[in-house]
C-alpha cells in the first residue's frame, strides 16, 4: 500500500523463464507493492509456472505482442497505482519508490533510463539506443509541448488508475512501439506526467526487441510513425 492505496506491477512476459522468478521476488520485497501480475504472452517456456511459484498472479494474454501485454495487464491490475515494469532483470524493485514519490502529483510518472550514472555496467543502452530513445522523446516532447522528456522506451512506470480507465478505450497499439502512444494519449487527455531517472541493467534471457539493431530502428520507426499520427488526428 502506499498512503492507503493498493499498488500493483504488472510483467509482460514472453518466454522469460530465465529471470521471472527473481523479478518477481525482487518487486514483491518492496512493503508498498500489493500484487504482482504476470502477462504471460503465449510463452513456450516454464515463465507461467515459475511466476505462478514465485508468488505472482498470472494471467494469459493470447494476442501476441508487448502492447497487447501491456494493455492487459493495465486492465486486469487491481491496484490505484498500476507500474509496468519488466521481468528480465533490466530494472530495479526498489525504483518502484521514485515512481511513488511523485505519484502525489502526477497522473503518470515515466522513468527513463537515458541518466548516464544510472546505466550498469553490460546494460543494452549503448550511445547509438541512448540517443535513438532521447532523440523520439524529445520529437514528442516538442510536437505536443509537453514535459520534459528524455526516453521514448522505458517500460517502468507509474499511471494512476483514473489515468488507466481514461486511455484503455483509446489504446490501437499491440506490438513494441505502444509506449509513445501512452504518452500521446496522456496529454491529449491533459494529465500531469513527469520522468524520473530509474536504474537500467544488463538483461537476463534473451533480448526480443531491441538487441538486434535492426528490430530497434524499425521499432524506433513504428514509434516516430504512431507520434506523427496523433499529432496529426489525434487518434
Ligand atoms: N518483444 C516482445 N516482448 C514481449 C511480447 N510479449 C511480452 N513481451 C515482454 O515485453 C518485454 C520487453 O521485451 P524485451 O525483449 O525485454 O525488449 P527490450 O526491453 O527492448 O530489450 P532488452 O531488454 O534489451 O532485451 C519483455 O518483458 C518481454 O517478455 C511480445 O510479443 N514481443
Ligand atoms: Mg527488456
Amino acid at each position: 500500500m502506499w498512503q492507503g492505496q493498493r499498488v500493483s506491477v504488472v510483467f509482460p512476459a514472453y518466454n522469460e523463464q530465465d529471470g521471472i522468478a527473481a523479478a518477481v521476488a525482487d518487486f514483491s520485497r518492496i512493503d508498498a507493492v500489493d500484487e504482482v501480475l504476470v502477462v504471460n504472452n503465449n510463452s513456450r517456456d516454464d515463465t507461467a509456472a515459475r511466476a505462478d511459484a514465485a508468488g505472482a498472479r498470472v494471467i494469459d494474454e493470447p494476442r501476441q505482442g508487448y502492447g497487447y501485454a501491456l494493455r492487459r495487464g493495465l486492465a486486469e491490475a487491481q491496484g490505484e497505482y498500476v507500474v509496468l515494469a519488466e521481468p528480465d532483470g533490466t530494472f530495479m524493485g526498489k525504483d518502484v519508490l521514485k515512481l511513488l514519490a511523485y505519484s502525489d502529483d502526477f497522473d503518470l510518472v515515466l522513468g527513463t533510463r537515458t541518466t548516464r550514472e544510472l546505466i550498469w555496467h553490460g546494460a543494452n543502452m549503448g550511445w547509438q539506443l541512448r540517443w535513438g530513445n532521447w532523440i523520439v522523446a524529445k520529437l514528442l516532447q516538442v510536437l505536443f509541448g509537453g514535459p520534459s522528456l528524455s526516453d521514448c522506451g522505458c517500460t517502468l512506470r507509474l499511471v494512476r488508475r483514473a489515468a488507466v480507465e481514461r486511455m484503455l478505450p483509446r489504446f490501437t497499439v499491440g506490438g513494441s512501439h505502444f509506449l509513445p502512444e501512452m504518452v500521446c494519449l496522456a496529454l491529449l487527455e491533459g494529465l500531469r506526467l513527469v520522468e524520473v531517472p530509474v536504474n537500467y541493467r544488463d538483461r537476463v534471457g534473451q533480448s526480443k526487441i531491441t538487441g538486434s539493431p535492426g528490430t530497434a530502428v524499425r521499432v524506433g520507426g513504428h514509434m516516430i510513425g504512431v507520434i506523427l499520427r496523433y499529432r496529426a488526428f489525434g487518434r
